[in-house]
């Protein structure tokens, strides 16, 4: 389809950064997908020598059964770079990350690499973050409480939209792999993301958020006829 052509663009212009002997971290969605495929296809044909951090389970079976050799963050330490997608990007590089439920990892996996790179097709690319509702993960227990203290929170934040919703998958409350809760905050509009971060993760129930501020570094949209554009 033309948007997964856009994707796999994208996909294939980060993977041209990995340089032999690189730890990776290994993003989680629909465009990671493109790019965990693109990279195997570099360790087959090249060689290439790559050990990569997967942000999810659903990524690591995806990279093991492609035979990208894993490693844990621990075991890595540090990384030299991670790819992976995201559900919106401002003029800032800032993102709105979370789609997938792999926030939690994806943000601790990307904050410890010397460069994370997003990879999108451009119709991901807005304005303003807050068209597409920002997940926030927090524990089960209490997570009602928290629930209204995150409501609480959005009467006095620069926002349009103030509902909030635990995400559900087949009936019942979706567990992260860290066995958590998402709830979905629909705000509309999103005045003040650097803010918005900031303040939601000071609430006790909270574990982390779905806005990413000052940790993109290269933002790589694709197009569907190949095109693709990239922004640092
Ligand atoms: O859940 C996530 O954070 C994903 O990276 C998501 O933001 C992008 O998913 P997609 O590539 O399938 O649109």
């Amino acid at each position: 389809s033309p948007i997964d052509r856009a994707k796999y663009a994208a996909a294939v212009k980060a993977v041209d950064y990995v340089q032999d002997g690189m730890k990776v971290g290994l993003g989680t969605g629909s465009t990671a997908f493109w790019m965990i495929k693109r990279l195997a296809e570099r360790v087959r044909d090249e060689g290439l020598r790559v050990t990569g951090v997967p942000t999810s389970s659903r990524t690591a079976a995806l990279a093991r059964e492609e035979g990208i050799a894993l490693t844990t963050l621990d075991e890595a330490g540090w990384l030299d770079l991670t790819i992976d997608g995201a559900d919106e990007v401002d003029g800032d590089l800032n993102l709105i990350k979370g789609g997938g439920a792999a926030l939690l990892h994806e943000k601790i996996v990307a904050t410890a690499s010397d460069r994370m790179i997003v990879i999108a097709d451009a119709a991901k690319q807005v304005a303003a973050l807050g068209s597409f509702p920002l997940p926030v993960e927090v524990i089960p227990f209490g997570w009602q409480t928290t629930q209204k203290l995150v409501e609480e929170l959005l009467e006095g934040m620069d926002v349009l939209g103030r509902e909030v919703q635990v995400r559900q998958m087949g009936g019942m409350k979706l567990l992260t792999d860290q066995k958590n809760h998402i709830l979905d905050l629909h705000l509309k509009h999103i005045g003040n993301p650097r803010q918005l971060a900031m303040v939601l993760n000071q609430i006790p129930g909270v574990v982390e958020n779905g806005l990413f501020v000052d940790i993109c570094d290269v933002l790589i949209l694709g197009q569907a006829d190949g095109r693709v554009t990239v922004r640092d």
